[in-house]
């Protein structure tokens, strides 16, 4: 794998060209290059996109009739844009605070100014975006037709703001195919999750981590400092059939709707599936809070409430999206309670949706009580308890990738 990033000289590309042209070089070798621990984002990249552009057949891409090799190197020189603009704000925000520091940021809402236009400047010199939409941006940008190309890109550039230095701070982005393939507008990021070419989550903790995905599971790159690279650090990331973390504001219990009200009390009574107590976890950043919630499985939750979010706090198209299509592609689920978000088409830019996103086990606990079918209700039924704990090895296992097989009524787990 190493060779094939060897075999062209970073010394012989143009400067500030060096991940799209290095990518672009590697075409070739990456065919034959698997997606494996180890591997740069380019190289995954290049050896899945092309699956992805191609499974891709909604009306949002049906204008492009297949895609083209020079999709998949534009999609390389955008994502390299993108993780650009990651490794620059990761610098800013680790420096933040230091008196002094040329990257220091004196507030949050300086870091917040100064992340945008690094994405925004990223995006619009990689020539590849034709409509960008910000969470920091009231209206969508447009990008003049010069440096127009084919990508609409849906980002916010720094979460996990409201406290900062004591929270953990990411980036949430998501890219879809420009929809008309003519004029760029607004329109063309009016697309649900489920059309996602790309997305993907950052986290600026101890050291930065890029979760992504492409379509084909979530897969986590970690920066390497020493090669200013993101090297694939987990490979299909799997998130648990069940957990016993709950991850709410429960300073909003008594303003939450009555069904969130009823669950948050099921939750400190019942176990998880696996017979763990419960227990609650909540940074106040949604990077954070998901991604723990990934690996270890759980539920996050930001209903609706009456101290100022009657639909919730997150907006779909940059946050709740592209994290519930993460989280899908991690095997969990994601829902607002009564509608699966990765199907939702957004009305405005700025529209937010309630969020209940993580195992899905304790996702179906949560919809179930605007289901009607609460668990208090099922759980009075002991076969129905029976049925559940049975098959969570065998999920766990599902989702893990193992090979379940059923010889003569054993179920045998081959791990994948
Ligand atoms: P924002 O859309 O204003 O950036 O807020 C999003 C953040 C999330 O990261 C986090 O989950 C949530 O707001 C915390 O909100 P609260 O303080 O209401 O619990």
């Amino acid at each position: 794998m190493m060779s094939a990033v060897a075999s062209v000289p970073l010394e012989s590309l143009p400067e500030g060209t060096a991940f799209s042209a290095h990518g672009a070089a590697m075409i070739k070798e990456a065919d034959e290059v698997e997606s494996s621990v180890g591997t740069t984002i380019t190289q995954y990249v290049l050896s899945t996109a092309r699956k992805r552009l191609n499974s891709l057949q909604s009306d949002a891409t049906r204008a492009l009739s297949r895609h083209t090799e020079e999709d998949v190197q534009d999609l390389i020189t955008l994502l390299n844009s993108i993780t650009l603009a990651v490794k620059t704000v990761g610098a800013q925000v680790r420096c933040a605070g230091i008196p002094g520091s040329r990257a220091a940021a004196s507030d949050a809402q300086e870091l917040n100014k100064n992340a945008n236009q690094i994405w925004i400047d990223g995006l619009l010199y990689s020539q590849k975006s034709s409509v960008l939409v910000s969470e920091e941006l009231e209206d969508p940008v447009i990008v003049q037709k010069d440096m127009q190309g084919k990508f609409a890109v849906v980002f916010d550039p720094l979460t996990g703001l409201s406290d900062p230095p004591a929270q953990d701070m990411g980036a949430i982005f998501g890219v879809f195919y420009q929809l008309s393939g003519s004029t760029p507008g607004v329109t063309d990021v009016m697309q649900p999750a489920r059309n996602l070419i790309a997305a993907g989550y950052a986290l600026y903790g101890s050291c930065t981590v890029l979760m992504f995905s492409v379509g084909e599971g979530l897969h986590q790159f970690t920066l390497d400092a020493s090669l200013n690279e993101f090297i694939m650090t987990k490979h299909n990331v799997r998130i648990p059939y069940c957990g016993n973390i709950y991850s709410i504001n429960e300073g909003y219990t008594s303003e939450y709707d009555r069904e969130t009200q009823e669950m948050l009390k099921c939750l400190k009574t019942e176990p998880a599936l696996d017979g763990r107590a419960r227990t609650c976890r909540y940074i106040g950043s949604m990077v954070a809070d998901i991604h723990r919630t990934v690996l270890k499985g759980g539920i996050f939750m930001y209903p609706p409430h009456t101290r100022g979010y009657p639909n919730g706090r997150l907006k779909l198209l940059y946050e709740a999206g592209p994290m519930a299509f993460l989280v899908e592609q991690a095997g969990g689920q994601a829902s607002t309670g009564t509608k699966q978000i990765c199907e939702i088409c957004p009305d405005s830019i700025h529209t937010r949706v309630p969020v209940f996103l993580g195992s899905e086990d304790d996702v179906n606990l949560a919809t179930g009580f605007y289901k009607k079918t609460p668990w208090g209700a099922q759980n009075k039924d002991p076969m129905f308890k029976l049925r559940r704990t049975l098959s969570i090895e065998e999920k766990n296992a599902e989702k893990k990738g193992s090979v379940i097989e059923e010889d003569d009524g054993i179920i045998c787990f081959h791990l994948g």
